[in-house]
């Protein structure tokens, strides 16, 4: 494409049924916003669209979780992530939300356009049914194994962990998630995308068009779907929360939610537009317009195949020119997880952190899953700020100007003859445009974000080894000219740090005074402009930018983090439902003993039984117990046990077990002997 004339820019619209988290941010929406403040920087029109993801199966199980309707949890959810994003720095053009008539009115429009082109399929099929919820299953309603990965914990619509979109009956073993149930087959009536029918233009247009130019984990994921072989996709839901289904026979029938959420791209640009008296079609139909999602690799397939064939069978619209999907980012080893509460939420981190969204923005940058997943950990984040946030960046400025104040009252200093040192470092500052912009370019954020540290690492070099603090008394004429060289520096870090660090930017904006220029710098000018900083012009005074993190405040987050895994093995170790009653009798017939093991050791070729000798008191008897995983046979010789003595002896591995040591389950989920303090009880003395 030529120079594009305008640029679209859309981020997955994150489901309302919670927060933002550190994956979603490193995932989709950082990059998404150093793109697109690196683009309007260096003068491109630009619009960064973003919006709630309202319907599908989520938001209606997370309503049912909190007996509440779907409209409340949007409402609530969209309002917390809105603000969030606002708070964090991530400058949309517009967030709108799904819910939203504007869009409603888009994507019926999408689908009945569609239509009326004969795009779909009208079929009657049988599809996964759970006759106790009288609900049909589809997409998270239902789960099972993936028929292309075995992953057992797929939903009805797709495979998170390979990518595979899937119908629900594709599901192996598939089990209601409503009842836990096993789903029957019942018929009814689907609007179906024929994807197969767009594969000779899927082929072409990415297989051959983006085989150079689409990162290879987005390319490899989509080339394997389209070999794969594609299928009709259903497009409607039997549900009830969702955009009804604009045709006839469609009662009770609502758009599937990835028919309807890209859609929302749309609709939210829709909205832009009218509020700033924009055509909005410049920006989705102008072949002059770049289109880029920001998206995570579980919506690839989404992306790249489902909604651009709605596009190609609609016909008026561009297609996007990339999209540079992420892989996933852990927690401290672990996969993010909301519903296990493992994850840093960024309600949480704006209210922990105050006034330090740049140093989460940086160290997110920095560790972002590119190409792999990749592992966010909190003894990093205080790293990487430390020593380079606070060590670097933070210090070179300090230095700048709290010498600059010190020395020459604040005035940009007259510079005399420049050293060749000066004039080469003045040289080097003059290329960070190109070299992060190249970069940013190829959706390089990690690598761009470095090069922006090494420019604060060649002023901080350059500073230390000019030693100004050395030569004031003697030299001021070459204090000015180093103070100088550096304001040049300082000046360049405050431009080219917006993409990655706005409010750090911000900040370093102010302290330079840059509102007092006439023409203050731009991204462009570095390259060409001999002076940033013009001499005479007056700063403001120097305030920290970035503050040290101490252990303390990183142990505190771990230990957050502890609870959250505690109250997960609890909440795992879901009680059984207490048993069918039994009558006294029926309790007498138990012998439970207290008894000591005298000997253990492992049976071979199993994981987890134990041969032990017990002393019931009536008798030295073996029992083989299945605790071979939570204890060794040495450390519980001699250890007082409970014992059911008179169970009908069983034989397991070849070795008769008369009778049965009591266990239970501790809460991070070992076994635990059922032991209450016996240690003054005689074996054999029966427990009643
Ligand atoms: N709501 C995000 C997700 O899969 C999904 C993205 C829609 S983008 C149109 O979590
Ligand atoms: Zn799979």
């Amino acid at each position: 494409m030529n120079k594009p004339k305008r640029y679209t820019i859309t981020t997955a619209l994150p489901y309302t049924n919670g927060p933002i988290h550190i994956g979603h941010l490193a995932g989709v929406y950082v990059p998404a916003d150093i793109y697109a403040r690196y683009l309007r920087l260096t003068g491109n029109d630009v619009i960064l669209i973003g919006g709630s993801d309202e319907h599908g199966v989520p938001i209606t199980i997370k309503a049912k979780n909190e007996a509440t309707t779907p409209q409340a949890i949007v409402d609530k959810y969209h309002a917390i992530i809105k603000k969030s994003f606002e708070d964090f720095g991530i400058s949309y053009d517009n967030y709108s939300r799904t819910s939203a008539a504007i869009h409603h009115e888009t994507a019926s429009q999408f689908f009945k356009t569609l239509n009326e082109k004969g795009a779909f399929i009208e079929e009657t099929t049988e599809q996964l049914f759970d006759e106790e919820a009288n609900q049909f299953l589809a997409d998270r309603f239902v789960t099972g194994t993936c028929p292309k990965c075995g992953s057992e914990d797929a939903y009805g619509d797709q495979c998170e962990k390979c990518g595979t979109s899937l119908n629900a009956i594709d599901l192996i073993n598939p089990k209601s998630a409503l009842t836990g149930n096993i789903p029957t087959l019942k018929a009814t009536k689907h609007w179906f995308l024929p994807l197969d029918k767009y594969e000779a233009f899927l082929k072409e247009w990415i297989l051959e068009g983006h085989k150079k130019d689409w990162k290879p984990n987005v390319y490899g994921q989509v080339k394997s779907w389209i070999d794969d072989g594609l299928r009709p996709r259903a497009v409607t839901r039997d549900l009830d929360w969702g955009i009804p289904v604009p045709a006839k026979d469609a009662d009770g029938k609502v758009l599937y939610v990835w028919f309807d959420a890209p859609i929302g791209y749309i609709s939210s640009t829709k909205e832009w537009a009218l509020q700033h008296g924009t055509d909005w079609e410049l920006y989705w139909k102008d072949k002059d317009t770049k289109l880029v999602h920001f998206i995570g690799k579980d919506n690839i397939v989404f992306h790249c195949v489902i909604f651009p064939s709605m596009l190609q069978a609609e016909g008026s619209y561009i297609l996007p020119d990339n999209v540079p999907a992420n892989e996933f980012l852990n927690l401290e080893g672990n996969k993010l997880s909301t519903s296990k509460n493992w994850a840093v939420w960024l309600p949480d981190y704006l209210q922990e952190f105050p006034n330090q969204q740049d140093v989460l923005r940086y160290v997110l940058n920095a560790n972002a899953p590119e190409t792999k997943d990749n592992d966010f950990t909190w003894k990093e984040f205080q790293a990487r700020n430390n020593n380079e946030l606070v060590a670097i960046f933070g210090n070179f400025i300090n230095r700048v100007l709290v010498l600059t104040d010190k020395y020459f009252d604040k005035i940009v200093p007259n510079p005399s003859q420049f050293t060749q040192v000066d004039q080469e470092t003045l040289a080097s500052v003059k290329a960070y445009p190109e070299v992060i912009a190249s970069s940013i370019e190829r959706y390089r954020f990690r690598e761009a974000g470095q090069e922006l540290m090494n420019l604060a690492r060649l002023g901080n070099k350059y500073l230390a080894d000019a030693e100004p603090w050395k030569l004031i008394k003697e030299d001021e004429a070459r204090t000015k000219t180093i103070l100088f060289v550096a304001l040049q520096i300082a000046s360049a870090l405050a431009i080219l740090s917006e993409p990655f660090l706005p409010f750090t930017s911000k900040k370093l904006k102010n302290m330079l005074c840059f509102s007092e220029l006439k023409n203050a710098a731009t991204w462009n000018d570095i390259k060409t402009h001999e002076v940033l900083l013009p001499t005479q012009h007056q700063i403001g005074k120097a305030e920290l930018l970035f503050s040290k993190i101490e252990d303390e405040t990183i142990q505190a987050q771990l230990d957050k983090l502890e609870a959250s895994k505690k109250t997960n093995e609890r909440a795992n170790n879901k009680l059984e439902p207490q048993k069918k009653p039994i009558t006294f009798d029926d309790f007498t017939k138990l012998d439970i003993r207290v008894g000591t093991i005298t000997d253990a050791e492992k049976i071979p070729k199993t994981k987890k039984l134990l041969k032990l000798q017990v002393d019931t008191g009536i008798d030295t008897r073996t029992i083989v117990s299945g605790i071979a995983e939570s204890f060794t046979a040495e450390e519980i010789i001699g250890k007082k046990v409970t014992v059911l003595v008179n169970l009908e002896p069983r034989t397991l591995q070849n070795v008769e077990s008369q009778g049965m040591i009591l266990m239970t389950k501790s809460t991070d989920g070992k076994l635990v002997f059922v032991n209450p303090d016996t240690l003054n009880v005689e074996n054999g003395l029966p427990i009643s």
